[in-house]
């Protein structure tokens, strides 16, 4: 790294002449120490790169939140649970954007404007003069925490986790490596799960053998499946549809149970509430 000349040292003229070079090596607040004779350059510098930052910082910010408010990415949300899910994850990513824009927009444009040259030998100095910026960044942040906690944290998970009283009764068990269902109303036990849409079923599960995770993509659920414990989750299915429609419409283990762990699915099938209620009593 080229050795640095303190100002101070030189004359006007020369110090005139080596500013450029002087502002590509050190940085702000080294120069401000350095010589008054640049400290109005500095400052401009410094001026100039927070208007740059801000422009592009609030650019990209409105561009994406732009873009991820009218694009949805979420494949089909075929129950209640999946819609409060996505919707969390919205506004979360809403609430994220600027500070990802933000601190990306700073590292780049510091990248790209202030990169050494060469390879530096030593680090440079901290920064911990400007309490006023760690103040504003800490306290907006914890803020963000915060409210994310309470909204959509408790207020989606309230939600999420449905009614006392469910309509349906389903036990789910789970072995290497397949899923046995059974509902206990009718005695009735089937290789695929089957559900009524728009009512409210709880999901019970167990395991034979290992620990193995029900999850059901279609409607962003998923719970552990234990050995000699059991567990619940409820369910509202908002859309018909089967496995052969959309594959996401399965229960798929999802958690390493042994070799054949990713074989470990059964078709889901979600049916009009008549049509539930005629194939529940079938044999
Ligand atoms: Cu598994």
């Amino acid at each position: 790294m080229p050795s640095r000349q303190p100002a101070d040292k030189k004359t006007d003229d020369e110090a005139d002449n080596t500013t450029d070079n002087v502002e590509k090596q050190t940085l702000p607040q080294d120069k401000e120490k350095t010589s008054p004779s640049v400290k109005r350059p500095v400052l401009e510098n410094v001026k100039r790169d927070t208007v740059i930052i801000a422009t592009i910082w609030a650019v990209s910010t409105l561009v994406l939140e732009v873009l991820f408010t009218f694009v949805d990415p979420f494949p089909i949300k075929a129950a209640h649970q999946a819609e409060v899910s996505d919707n969390s994850f919205r506004i979360l990513t809403h609430m994220g954007l600027p500070v990802i824009t933000f601190t990306l927009t700073v590292l780049g444009y510091s990248i790209a404007r202030y990169r050494c040259p060469t390879f530096p030998l030593e680090d440079g100095p901290p920064l911990r003069q400007n309490t006023q910026v760690s103040t504003i960044w800490l306290g907006i942040t914890s803020v963000l925490c915060f409210v994310s906690v309470i909204y959509p944290g408790l207020t989606e998970l309230a939600e999420f986790r449905g009614d006392p009283v469910s309509d349906l009764r389903v036990d789910v068990t789970g072995l290497q490596f397949s899923w046995i269902v059974h509902y206990p109303d009718t005695d009735k036990t089937s290789t695929d799960l089957v559900l009524p849409k728009g009512r409210q079923v709880e999901l019970f599960t167990t395991s034979n053998d290992v620990v193995h995770s029900l999850w059901i993509p279609a409607f962003r659920t998923k719970i552990d499946a234990v050995p000699g414990r059991t567990n619940s989750m409820k369910i509202t299915p908002i859309e018909t549809g089967s496995y052969k429609e959309d594959p996401l419409f399965r229960v798929q283990c999802a958690e390493l149970c042994g070799l054949n762990h990713t074989l470990m699915k059964i078709p889901v099938r979600v049916l009009e509430p008549d049509e539930f209620d005629k194939w529940l009593i079938d044999n």
